[in-house]
């Protein structure tokens, strides 16, 4: 069997991100697992392609991809997956589960036991339902077999995401599975990745499109954008695709561009939903054309560029994605990218805000971008975050801006301890 990717999380990302690069690449196959939807797993099962849209701003692509060979559901039961964990072929393991979906505190870098499917699964290792669970379930039957060295990259918008899951499967197998911890250390690495390719949910016009010219209805069609790009740590295990042929940038020290993309365009994207939503506008571009918001927009980037490297060209990234962001032919609502708030704004904005303020930098733009947030969770009806109720609850205080530091599992608020910060979010609310 060819060498093989064993991927967690079918969502649209992952199709049309590192199966991308993985297709291109050549001489390596991917199995996906469908965390939570069965019907994805099932799609592949059934038709193993998918259409890839891809939208520049002068028209769209359409291209076929091939290498997601089998679907796994999860909500079916763990069992199979763990067995694929334990075949020699998989040698690499990435995943795409977004930032809730690790079930991680953030305060201790363990498991979060309030987190409902990481309870679960602490309580029950031997039938997980969750990504670490069945991770370490998989891993104590690799061992088992002996099937070798395994390569495990997150591919998530978590700074430190390779660390920070190692850490956590570490500290989970020591409650659940004490006597592998040796064995993945000495067995398995965990790199460090800055992934980046705006990926919004496929929206009915390009099902519609890819029906039209392909003749047949793919419920696994995604639209993207041209631009692409994949920072990987140098730190494997064993045999990787050779990604960095087609693209893929494999260096010594992830952390730059990292906080660059979640700062500047991540820490951007949350500003422009919340303000957008506020302002009635559906889409990411609706904003950019937006005289009074695009600026605010703009300062998002431009105090975070301060916050990075000076060997890093932040005024051409600056410009690149106002231009991406721009793009008249990507439908990014910003209703998708408001979701699961409580898990982004940590990194996206206060940890820029905690290193502008020992510099006396600026922090109106981040101040106003906290604001629109509160503003938004205080007005909007139904919101998608895990910590959704306290969020609406303190953001309808009288003070919100002191309520919110007190919602539980909220990481990083300890800035709002500075009183310049405190006082910039007032005035902007
Ligand atoms: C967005 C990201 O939904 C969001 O929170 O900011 O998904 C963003 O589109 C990607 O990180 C771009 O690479």
């Amino acid at each position: 069997m060819k060498p093989t990717i064993l991927h967690f999380g079918l969502g649209a990302f992952h199709r049309a991100h590192q199966a991308v690069y993985t297709e291109d690449a050549g001489g390596w196959r991917i199995e996906a697992v469908s965390m939570r939807d069965p019907s994805l797993a099932d799609a592949i099962e059934t038709h193993p392609s998918y259409t890839l849209v891809t939208r520049a701003p002068d028209g769209p692509t359409l291209r076929q991809i091939d290498v997601i060979e089998r679907g796994h559901a999860l909500s079916r039961g763990a069992a199979p997956i763990v067995e694929r964990l334990a075949d020699p072929a998989v040698q690499v393991v990435t995943i795409t589960v977004t930032e809730k979906g690790y079930g991680l505190d953030r305060a201790t870098g363990g498991p979060d036991h309030t987190h409902p499917t990481m309870a679960h699964d602490l309580a029950t290792p031997e039938a997980p339902r969750g990504l670490i669970g069945t991770l370490l379930l998989g891993l104590a039957a690799r061992k088992a077999a002996d099937a070798g060295p395994l390569t495990i990259i997150s591919c998530d918008n978590l700074p430190d995401n390779g660390r920070v899951l190692e850490r956590l499967i570490h500290l989970t197998a020591a409650r659940a599975h004490p006597d592998l911890r040796a064995w993945i250390t000495q067995t398995c690495t965990f790199p460090n990745t800055m992934v980046d390719r705006i990926t919004p949910a496929t929206s009915d016009a390009t099902l519609e499109l890819v029906r039209t010219e392909t003749g047949r209805t793919d419920p696994l069609a995604v639209e993207t954008e041209p631009f692409t790009q994949w920072v990987i740590e140098d730190r494997f295990a064993g045999p990787i695709p050779d990604w960095q042929a087609v693209g893929a940038e494999v260096v010594a020290e992830v952390a730059p561009y990292e906080m660059m993309k979640l700062r500047m365009l991540n820490g951007a994207h949350s500003a422009i939903a919340y303000m957008g939503a506020l302002a009635g506008h559906a889409y990411v571009r609706d904003v950019m054309a937006d005289r009074a918001l695009m600026p605010r927009v703009r300062a998002v980037m431009d105090a975070a560029a301060r916050t990075l490297p000076a060997t890093l060209d932040t005024s051409a990234y600056a410009r690149a994605l106002i231009d991406r962001f721009a793009n008249p032919t990507i439908d990014h609502r910003c209703l998708q990218i408001a979701m699961d708030g409580s898990q982004k704004m940590p990194q996206r904005i206060f940890a820029p805000v905690r290193d502008l303020l020992p510099v006396g930098g600026d922090v109106t733009a981040h101040a106003q971008a906290t604001a629109a947030w509160l503003r938004y969770l205080r007005t909007a009806e139904g919101i998608s975050d895990p910590l959704a109720d306290a969020l609406q609850d303190a953001a309808r205080q009288d003070d919100p801006v002191s309520a919110l530091v007190q919602v539980p599992g909220l990481d990083g608020t300890d800035v709002f301890a500075d009183a310049r910060w405190k006082k910039a979010v007032r005035q902007a609310l």
